[in-house]
C-alpha cells in the first residue's frame, strides 16, 4: 500500500480549503480530503471540530450509544518486540512475565459466561517458545468452554509471527484460526503507518502493508475487524491524518472494518515516559477527526478505559457512538498508568452513557442488538444502523 500524501506537511491548504468549504461538505455528507483534514488538526478550535463531528455521529447513528459486555484475555505479556510505547511486554526470564496455562484459559471463558458475555477479546505477546499450536490452543479452548462467545483475536502482529514460525500464508493461518473459533479481529497493532516513525517506536515490527495484507486478506475470508490509531508519542498532525487516508483507501477496497479507536499514549512505564501523557482536548480532537475523515467507517469507538469516563462521556457528543465494553480484566493501559477501573458494571455504562444524554443499546461484536432475559442471551438480526437509530 502506498503511502497517501507523505508530502502533506509541506504544503500549505489550497486555498480552497476553508472552515465554511468543509463546513459545506459536511452538510452534504462529501469525503473531505486530506488536505481538509490538515487544515481541521491545525485551524479548526476543538468546539467546531466537536459540533461538525457530532452532526455525521447522529446522522449515522442518531442519540444511540454502543456498549457490550466482554472480557478480555491477555494469554501471555512474553514479547520478542520491544515496542518503546509498551509498558505490558516482558522478558520471559523477568519476575513480570507470565504465560496463562490452559486451564487459566478456560476459567476465563467460564467467568465469561457466568457474567453473560458476548464477546472476549484477546491480545498478547509474542511469546518466543511457545509454537503456532499453542495460540491456536488458546482460542480452541475458549470455544470448548463457551461456544457461544464471540472471539475477537489477535493483532495483524500476531498473525504475521504465526505465518512466520509456521512458514504458511497469512490466509493459511486465518483459515487455522477460524476453523478454531476466531470470529474477528481487534484494532491494535496499528500504531502510527508512517516508517519513519514507526521504526522509532516498533522498529521490525509488522510495517504498514503487512498490517493491512493481514486485514485484506480477514476481510476476504469473511472476517470484521477494527483499526486503531496510537497518538500522542512521536508523530505529528500530518502522520495522523496520513494514518486515517490510508484506514479510509482499505475500507474503500473491503469494506471490512467495523470501528475505528483512536488510542492515546499513557507513558507510564515505558521507554518514552518523558513524554506527557496526551490531554483530554487532544483525546476529544482526535475522536472527532476520525469521525470527519472516516466516513466509510460505522463507528467511532470512545474506549473508556483509556480516556477515563469522563472524556468517554464526553466523547459521546464528538463523534463517538460507542465506548466499548465491561472489560474486567485490562492490563496494557494499566501497566502503563490508567487511573480507570479494570472494569464497569452494565448499570455504570449505563449511567454514563445516560448521564451524557444518549441512549444504551447494547451491541455484540458485529453490532447486532443483543437481548437478554435473566441469564439467557440472543442477538438480533444485522442491523441497519440508520434504521435502529431512528427506532430508539
Ligand atoms: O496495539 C500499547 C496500544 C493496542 C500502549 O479492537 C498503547 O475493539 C497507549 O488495540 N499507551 C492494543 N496505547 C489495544 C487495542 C484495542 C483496545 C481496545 C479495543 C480494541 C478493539 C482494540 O494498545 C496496541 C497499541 O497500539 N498500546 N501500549 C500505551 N502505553
Amino acid at each position: 500500500m502506498t503511502l497517501v500524501n507523505s508530502s502533506l506537511a509541506a504544503r500549505t491548504p489550497p486555498m480552497s480549503v476553508t472552515l465554511a468549504s468543509i463546513e459545506r461538505k459536511v452538510h452534504a455528507a462529501e469525503r473531505l480530503t486530506p488536505e481538509d483534514g490538515l487544515f481541521l488538526e491545525q485551524h479548526v478550535d476543538l468546539l467546531t471540530l466537536g459540533h461538525l463531528a457530532n452532526i455525521v455521529r447522529e446522522r449515522k447513528h442518531g442519540n444511540v450509544a454502543y456498549y457490550n459486555t466482554n472480557v478480555h484475555l491477555n494469554p501471555t505479556n512474553v514479547c520478542v518486540y520491544r515496542c518503546t510505547f509498551c509498558a505490558f511486554r516482558s522478558d520471559l526470564r523477568s519476575p513480570k512475565g507470565y504465560t496463562v496455562e490452559e486451564q487459566q484459559v478456560r476459567e476465563r471463558a467460564l467467568e465469561a459466561k457466568a457474567n453473560g458475555a458476548t464477546e472476549i477479546h484477546v491480545v498478547g505477546g509474542l511469546h518466543h517458545l511457545k509454537k503456532f499450536d499453542w495460540y491456536l490452543g488458546v482460542v480452541r479452548t475458549i470455544r470448548e468452554a463457551y461456544p457461544e462467545i464471540h472471539i475477537k483475536a489477535w493483532t495483524p502482529v500476531e498473525i504475521g509471527w504465526f505465518s512466520y514460525m509456521t512458514k504458511k500464508p497469512v490466509r493459511w493461518v486465518l483459515e487455522q484460526m477460524i476453523e478454531a473459533g476466531l470470529g474477528s479481529m481487534p484494532g491494535g497493532g496499528a500504531e502510527i503507518f508512517d516508517p519513519e516513525i514507526r521504526s522509532q517506536i516498533c522498529e521490525h515490527k509488522a510495517d504498514a502493508s503487512a498490517w493491512f495484507e493481514v486485514h485484506r486478506t480477514a476481510h476476504e475470508l469473511g472476517l470484521r475487524s477494527n483499526a486503531t490509531m496510537l497518538y500522542g508519542h512521536l508523530e505529528a498532525a500530518k502522520h495522523r491524518i496520513d494514518h486515517l487516508c490510508q484506514l479510509r483507501a482499505l475500507q474503500d477496497e473491503t469494506g471490512g472494518f467495523q470501528t475505528y479507536i483512536p488510542l492515546a499514549f499513557h507513558p507510564e512505564n515505558t521507554e518514552m515516559a518523558h513524554i506527557p501523557k496526551p490531554s483530554g482536548l487532544m483525546d476529544l480532537k482526535m475522536i472527532a477527526l476520525g469521525r470527519l475523515m472516516l466516513d466509510n467507517f460505522d463507528h467511532i469507538k470512545a474506549y473508556w478505559i483509556m480516556l477515563s469516563e469522563k472524556i468517554a462521556q464526553t466523547a459521546l457528543s464528538f463523534g463517538a457512538d460507542d465506548i466499548d465494553g465491561t472489560v474486567v480484566h485490562e492490563l496494557i493501559y494499566h501497566d502503563a498508568g490508567a487511573k480507570t477501573p479494570q472494569g464497569l458494571t452494565v448499570a455504570q455504562l449505563h449511567h454514563l452513557i445516560r448521564e451524557a444524554g444518549r441512549e444504551p443499546v447494547e451491541r455484540d461484536t458485529l453490532y447486532r442488538r443483543v437481548h437478554r432475559d435473566g441469564a439467557k442471551w440472543w442477538v438480533g438480526e444485522l442491523r441497519n444502523a440508520a434504521a435502529e437509530a431512528a427506532a430508539v
